[in-house]
């Protein structure tokens, strides 16, 4: 049974002090001793931001993409390695604004990974521009007169792909996010887990004491049923736009098989264990020929 130790290296990570991402980092980290899984089970992939650091600073296959690119990347890790938890980290910017062509599409494929996005609402590691969950009227160095877009409505775009398990969580609360990530891990297909995280330098107004004000938890709500879509989708369009924002599990169904269920080329093992099928080196030398 793996410990947190096993998870332990020695570099410390350079966020700023109060930002959310330290309890993302030790909620992940005893979410994965909780559930059983040894750091060789789970491949957490990342694209480039703050957040995106988190692979570097824990002693789990991690892998950085490209900006935007992780949810595309972990499509193909989870292809080849299905035998593995495959878990992305990373932030609003590269989930939700580079990379949300790959969220709408990975939601209604129902790929079989994690999608944790740290949500603080700006572009951290650039040093506080817009992203697209930026509130309307916040002062940044791109908006200085004030954002005038209205923020995506993340839950509600995950929903309405067809999305099978969503989520949001907060920096706040480590238990209910520890919760999170095991029941998402446990899932069968898609998840996403949206945590409202702290920028402690770049999006002061949003504080712990504001997120304290604003959040409450669905499953204290009398009666509330994740597994009913129309209940979801009116939760998941309270925020961003309203002042209250509802957290826990929003939606969730296992009764749409996960992509990889249904994929062929898989009913004989993960790709990583299935023999190479290359081509003849001829061939290659014979197509360099003639285009070089
Ligand atoms: C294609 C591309 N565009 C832009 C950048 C510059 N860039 C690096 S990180 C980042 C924003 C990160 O914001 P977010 O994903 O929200 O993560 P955070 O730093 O807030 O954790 C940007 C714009 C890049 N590296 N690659």
């Amino acid at each position: 049974m793996a410990t947190l130790q096993d998870y332990a290296v020695d570099i410390r990570p350079t966020w700023c002090p109060g930002c959310g991402d330290y309890a993302i980092w030790n909620s992940l980290k005893r979410a994965f001793v909780t559930a059983g899984y040894a750091p060789e089970d789970i491949i957490m992939v990342s694209g480039i931001g703050c957040g995106s650091k988190m692979g570097d600073y824990m002693r789990i296959n991690g892998l950085h993409s490209l900006h935007g690119r992780t949810v595309a990347v972990a499509t193909g890790v989870r292809l080849a390695n299905t035998g593995r938890k495959v878990i992305c980290v990373h932030g609003d910017g590269d989930g939700y604004g580079e990379g949300g062509n790959h969220f709408l599409h990975a939601a209604r494929r129902n790929i079989g990974i994690v999608d944790l996005i740290e949500d603080n609402h700006v572009y951290a590691l650039t040093r506080g521009q817009v992203s697209p969950t930026s509130r309307r009227g916040f002062v940044t160095s791109t908006s200085p007169r004030g954002v005038l877009e209205r923020p995506i409505k993340p839950l509600a775009l995950a929903l309405s792909q067809g999305a099978t398990f969503v989520a949001r969580g907060h920096s706040l609360d480590m238990a209910q996010l520890q919760h999170l990530i095991i029941e998402a891990m446990g899932h069968r297909g898609y998840a996403l887990i949206d945590v409202l995280q702290v920028c402690a330098t770049y999006n002061r107004g949003m504080d712990y004491d504001w997120y304290r004000e604003h959040t409450y938890k669905v499953e204290e709500e009398e009666g509330y049923d994740p597994g009913d879509l129309q209940a979801a989708m009116a939760k998941a369009l309270e925020y961003p736009g309203g002042e209250r924002i509802p957290t826990g599990i929003i939606y969730r169904t296992e009764d749409v098989p996960a992509y990889e269920e249904g994929e062929p080329t898989l009913d004989a093992g993960p790709l990583v264990s299935q023999p190479l099928h290359t081509r003849p080196r001829a061939d290659y030398q014979r197509l360099l020929d003639e285009h070089m």
